[in-house]
């Protein structure tokens, strides 16, 4: 696999996910201040020209929560995502797509997620109780 990823971007989620799968991966780093994000070539793989980006085998996919999702349901044996069909799956889909979504805690504050260490399972702990800015 390989990530399009640019440091202090919504690229760190799936980094996260990734080295906590220890699935392996290469990083294809885009500097967005030299509009690598915007050149052709890219713009086929991520049709807004942002990161992060991830190619798997002919699948291109962006979206950092498509990313995770997938990126979950592809390793089930590491049990980041509840199973299909379960209750616990559903809940875990409306939390998911709330804090994806930007919807702030109720007092309206976030904490950066740049700032959460190297974990997922922290990050979307964090991200699931609304702590983190999408
Ligand atoms: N909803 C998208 C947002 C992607 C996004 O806006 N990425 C930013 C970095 S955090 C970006 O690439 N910005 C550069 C641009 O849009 O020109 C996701 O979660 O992947």
């Amino acid at each position: 696999m390989k990530l399009y990823y640019s440091p202090q971007t919504r690229a760190g989620r799936p980094r996260w996910l990734l080295e906590e799968i220890g699935a392996p991966y290469e990083i294809a780093s885009l500097d967005l201040k030299k509009g690598e994000h915007k050149q052709p070539e890219y713009m086929k793989i991520h049709p807004h020209g942002a990161v992060p980006a991830l190619i798997d085998g002919d699948l291109a996919l962006f979206e950092s929560a498509a990313i995770c999702m997938y990126l979950a349901d592809k390793y089930p044996e590491k049990k980041l995502a509840p199973a299909l069909g379960t209750p616990a799956r559903g809940e875990h889909l409306a939390k998911f797509r709330a804090q994806i979504l930007a919807i702030p805690e109720r007092d309206g504050s976030f904490v950066d997620s740049h700032d959460l260490g190297k974990s997922y399972g922290t990050a979307m702990a964090l991200l699931i109780l609304g702590r983190v800015r999408p």
